[in-house]
C-alpha cells in the first residue's frame, strides 16, 4: 500500500463519520449546518493525510486490523486539522492561506473558526469512543489507543509545544532546549503518538512500541526541520501556505538556530536515526523507509 492508497481510505471513511457527514439544518439536538460547513471546509481542503496513513501502515506492519483502526486514523486527522485552524488564527500564527485556500477564519470569522477547531477536536474523541462502545470486547486496546492520541495532542505534546512556540517568539528565547521542546511537542508528538496508538490497537510488544516511538520522534523532528527549510526555500504553490513568515515574525526555527546548511545536516542525522529505528522490522517497514526518504527533499 502506498501513501495515496492509505489517504484514499481515510478520505472515504471521513465522509461517513457522523460529525463530518454533510448536513444543512439546525434541528434541536443536531449540529448546526454552519459548523458542519466550516469543519468540512478545512478537512476537505486536501491535506496529505500523513499522520492517519502512518497509523494505518503501522497497524498493517504489526499484523493488526487496519480496517478496525480506520476511525482512530480519522480522529488523528480531525485533531491535526483543528490544530491547523487554530494555528492560523490572528492570536497565533495569523495566516490567511492554508492547504491552498483562504484560512478558516478568513472565510467564517474568528469565532466560528475557533468553534470549528473545537468541533473537530471533540468530534475526534466522539469518533473513537463510538467505535470503542460498538466493540466492547476490544475496549482495553481501544482505550489504550485513545490515551496515546490524547497524550500526543495534549499539554505535554502538541498544545505544550505550541504554547512554548508562542512564548519564545514573543520573549526572544532562542536556545537548543527550547527549539527541541517546541518541535518535539508541536510536531513530533502528532507522529509519535498515533504510531503508539497503532501499536496499542495491534497488541504490539514493548520493543516494537519503543522502535515506533523512536521512528516517530526522528521522523517528526525531520519533518519540522524540512518545514523550516521550505519556509525559506519552498514555493507558495507547492506548500499551499504563506512562506517567509518565520523570519518575519522572529520565530525560533532550525534555520534561525542552525542556518540552512546546519539544518540540512540535522535532517541527514535525523534521517539516519529514523532508518535505524526501523531495523528490527526488516522488509515489513518498506513503507516507513520510503516515507522518510521522501521527506528529506520534499517540496510540499
Ligand atoms: C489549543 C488553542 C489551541 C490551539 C492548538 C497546537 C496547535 C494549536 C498548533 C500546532 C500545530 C502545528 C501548526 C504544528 C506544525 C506542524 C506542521 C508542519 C503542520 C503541517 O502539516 P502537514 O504538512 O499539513 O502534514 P497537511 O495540510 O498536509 O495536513
Amino acid at each position: 500500500m502506498t501513501l495515496n492508497d492509505y489517504a484514499s481510505r481515510v478520505n472515504r471513511r471521513l465522509n461517513e463519520i457522523p460529525t463530518v457527514v454533510a448536513q444543512d439544518r439546525f434541528q434541536i439536538g443536531e449540529m448546526p449546518w454552519l459548523l458542519n460547513r466550516s469543519m468540512r471546509y478545512s478537512l476537505e481542503a486536501g491535506g496529505k493525510r500523513l499522520r492517519p496513513s502512518m497509523l494505518l501502515a503501522a497497524v498493517d506492519m504489526l499484523g493488526g486490523d487496519a480496517e478496525d483502526a480506520l476511525d482512530f486514523a480519522c480522529a488523528v486527522e480531525m485533531i491535526h486539522t483543528y490544530s491547523l485552524i487554530h494555528d492560523d488564527l490572528p492570536g497565533m500564527d495569523d495566516d490567511t492561506l492554508r492547504r491552498g485556500r483562504p484560512t478558516n477564519h478568513v472565510v467564517f470569522g474568528v469565532g466560528q473558526a475557533i468553534l470549528a477547531g473545537d468541533g473537530l477536536l471533540n468530534g475526534a474523541f466522539e469518533t473513537m469512543l463510538n467505535h470503542a462502545c460498538a466493540h466492547p470486547e476490544r475496549a482495553a486496546r481501544y482505550l489504550a489507543a485513545i490515551r496515546e492520541i490524547a497524550t500526543g495532542a495534549g499539554v505535554t505534546g502538541m498544545i505544550g509545544g505550541q504554547v512554548m512556540d508562542l512564548h519564545c517568539e514573543r520573549s526572544g528565547i532562542a536556545d537548543d532546549h527550547a527549539l527541541t521542546y517546541i518541535q518535539y511537542g508541536k510536531t513530533a508528538c502528532m507522529f509519535i503518538y498515533p504510531l503508539r496508538a497503532a501499536a496499542m490497537l495491534s497488541g504490539a510488544n514493548e520493543e516494537d512500541l519503543k522502535a515506533l516511538t523512536d521512528y516517530g520522534r526522528a521522523f517528526g523532528l525531520l519533518f519540522q526541520a524540512t518545514d523550516d527549510l521550505l519556509d525559506v526555500t519552498g514555493t507558495q504553490a507547492d506548500m499551499g501556505k504563506t512562506l517567509g513568515k518565520d523570519a518575519q515574525s522572529g520565530k525560533l526555527t532550525c534555520v534561525s538556530a542552525y542556518g540552512l546548511e546546519g539544518t540540512r545536516r540535522r535532517v541527514a542525522q535525523l534521517h539516519s536515526e529514523a532508518l535505524a529505528a526501523l531495523e528490527r522490522f526488516g522488509d515489513r517497514a518498506a513503507f516507513f523507509r520510503e516515507l522518510v526518504d521522501a521527506m528529506v527533499d520534499r517540496t510540499k
